[in-house]
């Protein structure tokens, strides 16, 4: 009798939590980018919560498609970075499972990232959206929509809820940051690199961000300079690619000429 009450206590605790998640659209962050390093993949759950998707989004600060590689689209989906702003919070890279600090800044990001189809019979239970991108993350807000059948009209747009823990359910997901202030090179670093660039075309105009015109004055000149040492050192280091920069390449280049030299003596 004991066991049969526990069984029916336990079957009743499942049923609560399986009636929570059909309500409840959720997001799992299945990337290393979820506040970790390495390769950039930003990979994202969705579960409709029993609804069918037929559009996901999250904020991104790079309206670059290019910068967006080894998509995950669902067959048949449209893909799309566009300027539509989404809540985010300010250059936060939360770790996956901690609670982002969000309200420390409510800014919109540049844009979004979005999969969508507009073919009913292609809504989808559940889905992982994904793709590869060179930048480091935030935190960010996450939305979906589901087939207007389908969708009570008390379910809101957006779910993403900023006191949950990140990509765990609810809370916000992460998605890629533009590039840091000072950072001509885009590598996530800033210095010498940019420096160099900046110093390269001072003066010139008409040339782009990636030329050292940080602040799209039209002109590589003082406050692209300046803006350049004010964040010197800031970012991660990239890693290390194999394949040494020139700098690098002329020392050890002369180390193993010294090296042969010392070899060729010793023979
Ligand atoms: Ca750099
Ligand atoms: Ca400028």
């Amino acid at each position: 009798m004991k066991n049969v009450l526990i069984v029916a206590i336990g079957l009743g605790l499942g049923l609560a939590v399986l009636e929570a998640r059909a309500d409840t659209p959720q997001v799992i962050c299945d990337g290393s980018e979820s506040g970790g390093s390495g390769p950039r993949q930003y990979a994202y759950e969705v579960d409709g919560g029993g609804l069918g998707i037929m559009e996901f989004m999250v904020g991104t600060n790079d309206l670059a498609l290019d910068s967006y590689t080894n998509l995950l689209i669902p067959e048949n989906w449209s893909f799309a970075v566009e300027e539509q702003w989404i809540n985010h919070s300010d250059r936060n890279k939360t770790g996956h499972g901690e609670i982002s600090p969000g309200l420390v800044c409510w800014c919109a990001t540049k844009g979004r990232v979005r999969w969508w189809t507009e073919d009913t019979d292609y809504a989808l239970g559940s889905f992982t959206f994904g793709y590869n991108h060179p930048w480091v993350s935030e935190d960010v807000g996450w939305g979906l929509s589901t087939s207007l059948e389908a969708r009570p009209p008390e379910l809101p747009e957006f779910y993403e809820d900023w006191q949950s823990p990140v990509g765990m359910g609810l809370g916000p997901v992460h998605d890629p940051l533009g590039p840091l202030p000072g950072d001509v090179n885009e590598d996530g670093f800033i210095e010498g690199e940019d420096l160099t660039t900046v110093i390269t075309y001072w003066g010139q105009s008409s040339l782009g961000r990636e030329f050292g015109d940080l602040d799209g004055s039209g002109t590589v000149d003082g406050p692209d300079y300046t803006e350049v040492l004010t964040y010197w050192g800031t970012g991660s280091p990239p890693e290390p690619s194999g394949i040494p920069e020139p700098g690098t390449l002329g020392l050890l280049l002369a180390g193993s000429l010294a090296l042969m030299g010392r070899k060729a003596k010793s023979a």
